[in-house]
């Protein structure tokens, strides 16, 4: 579909229209079509837009990922679909693998991502030959070299129960998630309230900035990261937004 650049969702359709292609390529089960609009309405009512305490908990994520001794970066099918260059430009600028880690698991669908993220030349694990235990969903079977010796993992769009998990396995857990109340927002150790199409491309800027920081700049910007804070100013912003908005009624 030809979405006109004057149509005043333009962005928004235009993602549509991403995640509806990356489906019909098979990247993409059509519940992660459904997980989109409830993103998408988290979105709306966060402005649209990365707000400050998206790009701090942003900054602190590609520390972590910079400070790491096996960070891994974990793919799914709506990750793929919507940000699948950016995620690569991430892993080449930190040297970071990816993994491919579906909730819906199907050997096919992994092949699928597996190839369109190697068209990027980057590293993607997933053979699948290792198990988280504890969980029971498809989520559990990963990759000996990737998650499964990971010291801080990044997961876009994640369930709360392998947040759970991965956290009793000592990991660090970075999420990206547009609601700052599911459970993996409240689980993870830092939680980027952003929108993934947004929350990637502004963590490859910073590592442009930050891969050259020493780590003891890098271990203080960790240091003083506070997620509770961070969660509490996501949900005002939400308050503080609706009010302004009815303001206008
Ligand atoms: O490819 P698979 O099989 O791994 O499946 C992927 C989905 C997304 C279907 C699967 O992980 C799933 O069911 O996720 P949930 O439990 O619905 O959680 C998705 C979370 O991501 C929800 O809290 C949404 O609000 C949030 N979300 C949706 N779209 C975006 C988003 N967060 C950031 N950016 C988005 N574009």
């Amino acid at each position: 579909m030809h979405v006109p650049p004057s149509h005043p969702r333009y962005h928004s359709l235009i993602t549509r229209e991403k995640l509806a292609d990356a489906f019909r390529k098979g990247l993409v089960v059509p519940e992660g079509l459904i997980a989109h609009g409830r993103g998408e309405c988290f979105d709306y009512i966060l402005g649209e837009k990365s707000r400050d305490f998206a790009l701090e908990a942003e900054r602190v994520a590609v520390a972590m990922m910079i400070l790491a001794d096996h960070p891994v970066i974990s793919v799914n099918g709506n990750a793929a679909g919507l940000v699948a260059e950016e995620i690569c430009m991430l892993s080449k600028s930190l040297s970071i693998p990816l993994e491919v880690n579906i909730f819906h698991r199907s050997e096919e669908r992994i092949r699928r991502i597996a190839e369109e993220l190697a068209k990027y030349g980057v590293t993607v694990y997933s053979r699948g030959d290792a198990v988280i235990e504890g969980l029971e969903s498809a989520r559990r079977i990963v990759d000996s070299r990737g998650i499964f010796k990971a010291d801080v993992v990044l997961v876009p769009l994640e369930d709360g129960d392998r947040c759970e998990i991965l956290k009793k396995s000592g990991k660090k857990v970075i999420a990206i998630d547009l609601n700052p109340l599911s459970r993996t927002s409240q689980m993870a150790d830092v939680t980027i309230v952003d929108n993934i199409v947004r929350a990637i491309p502004n963590m490859v800027d910073f590592a442009g900035e930050m891969k050259g920081m020493d780590r003891g700049e890098l271990e203080r910007i960790v240091g003083d990261y506070d997620n509770r804070e961070i969660l509490k100013r996501a949900v005002k912003s939400i308050i503080e937004y609706l009010e302004w908005r009815s303001g206008d009624m």
